[in-house]
């Protein structure tokens, strides 16, 4: 008994929710995912499980469709050990759409079709996604997974701008991987008509949150994280606001964007617009409410002399 209660757990990791408080729905593309990152991250915490909602939404074509797509980018430490499998609980036909994460200049990544399911086995209404068998070109490192209701599906762009589909095919029984018709085309859309939703929950084996070194010191990098929250990484994901705060503390850029940084982020980064004529808390009359404003005011903080 005692050796089963040793026993370690299966995803035995922390869960990841779609939501954060700064952003409700996790998107459909690299640029819009919920990254798998946090403070306790740093070193690499095994992830367990991911959970969020979808909803019917008849989209076709969509790049930004929406919520019939969810996608969560993450760490892959062992690509022979990866499985990420929908809980059978989720009350909607599944779809899970892995896809490699290939960087591109100027920032961001391309999302590139790995392998795709529908039925984890015949019957089933969830879904369960590993690398293909065999495969060995794939590395660890950041992948996206993206759950949808079954149906919907990712797409490319042809030469010609039209869509085209990323991934063979499913079998006739939706059991089985659904291979990619070519590892080098790009996710650019998704297309689809789904008609339910709700809530899902994903576990997940062989992941980890992405680590603190990921993308370090990128001013403007989207592995950085927001601005206004602190993270795990150097930097954050707006260049202007990035640049400023990491003038005033070189920390920021130089070690970890922590909570510190967020507030010099909210003191040096929000802008709050002026209406005309008059915005009394404009101190130096250039049209905006910022730090500049605030030093103004705190340089003339006193007793009355
Ligand atoms: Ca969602
Ligand atoms: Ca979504």
């Amino acid at each position: 008994m005692l050796a089963t209660a040793l026993a370690p757990l299966a995803n035995a990791g922390p869960d990841i929710d779609e939501a954060t408080s700064s952003r409700p729905d996790a998107g459909a593309t690299p640029a819009t995912a919920r990254q798998v990152r946090g403070l306790n991250a740093v070193g690499g915490t095994s992830l367990g499980r991911m959970s969020g909602s979808v909803s019917a939404a008849p989209v076709a074509f969509k790049a930004a469709p929406t919520d019939m797509v969810d996608m969560f980018m993450f760490e892959v430490t062992s690509p022979s050990a990866f499985t990420a499998g929908v809980e059978p609980s989720t009350p909607f036909e599944t779809s899970l759409w892995l896809f490699y994460l290939k960087p591109v200049s100027g920032g961001g990544f391309e999302a590139r079709p790995v392998a795709g399911n529908n039925a984890k086995f015949v019957g089933a209404s969830y879904s369960q996604v590993s690398f293909p068998p065999g495969s060995t070109g794939y590395l660890s490192g950041v992948y996206a997974i993206a759950i949808t209701q079954r149906g919907v599906r990712p797409y490319g762009y042809d030469s010609s701008g039209s869509p085209v589909e990323l991934f063979d095919p499913p079998a006739v029984d939706q059991t089985g991987l659904m291979l990619p018709i070519s590892t080098e085309a790009v996710l650019r859309i998704w297309g689809g008509n789904p008609t339910t939703g709700g809530a899902y929950g994903v576990a997940v084996s062989g992941a980890t949150f992405i680590p603190g070194t990921t993308g370090t010191g990128l001013c403007g990098s989207q592995l950085a994280g927001s601005c206004f929250e602190s993270g795990v990484a150097k930097g954050c994901d707006d260049v202007t606001c990035c640049t400023t705060v990491c003038g005033i503390d070189a920390f920021c850029c130089g070690v970890l964007w922590d909570e510190l940084c967020a507030q010099l982020a909210f003191q040096n980064c929000v802008i709050f617009e002026c209406p005309d004529p008059v915005c009394p808390a404009d101190l130096n009359d250039d049209g905006q409410v910022n730090g500049s404003d605030l030093g103004i005011m705190l340089s003339a903080w006193g007793p009355c002399s």
